[in-house]
């Protein structure tokens, strides 16, 4: 199995973090989607033609959609005698963890869009007029972290491995008004000790963030695909 990911992309952190937690072998392969573009060279649009990463690669089988591939691989290799699975096969539990996927994603792209790629590849601050719809994403995790330890049950299931990486890019953008979010904060720090967390997780935003700070956008070749001058 192949994954084509990159380091920046929180989606990919969410599978990549999926398949660890599961201890699920694949072979990881960085797809280049800010300098080079390698999502629209012909090989990979054949595997994608949509052209974004998370891609899996199962033998001739290619799926794209981080969620679904994360669906994908954990109804594949997640052992069924576990009692705390990231995807649960009885009907009304698995119905909640997807319930959770489609909120997850929905929060990815209101907070995607706040902090947007403008501000790690071209230094553009946040983008203020789209804030409210961070504090509307940050109070229905909140909702749900008040009555269970992770989002859909008392144990991580996969919408908290993907929530993670999307709260985290908050941090990118320099947000940090938690005050109203108090569960949210000690959820953030449950899943930091998760054994994979580091590998999937911590050590990319790490790099994302030593980028930003450095301003090393600024030394990026010029590329009218992701509008550097
Ligand atoms: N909904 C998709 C989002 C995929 C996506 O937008 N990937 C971005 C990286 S986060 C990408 O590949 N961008 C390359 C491009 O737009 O050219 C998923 O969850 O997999």
């Amino acid at each position: 199995m192949e994954l084509y990911y990159h380091n920046f992309s929180p989606p990919s952190m969410g599978v990549l973090f999926t398949l660890n937690q599961l201890e699920v072998k694949y072979e990881p392969k960085f797809l280049d989607v800010v300098v080079k573009l390698d999502q629209l060279k012909e090989d990979f649009l054949k595997i994608n033609p949509l052209g974004k990463v998370p891609v899996l690669k199962d033998e001739s089988f290619c799926l794209n959609e981080s969620h679904a591939i994360a669906q994908y691989v954990s109804l594949k290799y997640e052992e069924d005698y576990k009692s705390q699975k990231l995807y649960p096969t009885d009907l009304q539990n698995q119905a909640k963890v997807n319930s959770l996927m489609y909120l997850e994603s929905n929060c990815f792209s209101k907070i995607y869009n706040y902090v947007h790629l403008g501000l790690w590849l071209s230094d553009q601050p946040p983008r203020k007029d789209r804030l409210n719809d961070v504090y509307s994403s940050l109070n229905s995790l909140e909702t749900i972290l008040e009555r269970s330890k992770f989002l859909a049950d008392e144990h991580p299931t996969l919408p908290d491995l993907f929530a993670i990486a999307t709260v985290n890019l908050l941090d990118v953008a320099k947000f940090n008004d938690y005050q109203k979010y108090p569960h949210l904060v000690a959820w953030k720090q449950r899943m930091q000790q998760l054994p994979h967390y580091e590998e999937s997780v911590g050590k990319h935003f790490r790099v994302i963030n030593d980028f930003y700070q450095s301003k090393a956008y600024l030394n990026l070749p010029k590329n009218d695909y992701w509008g550097i001058k």
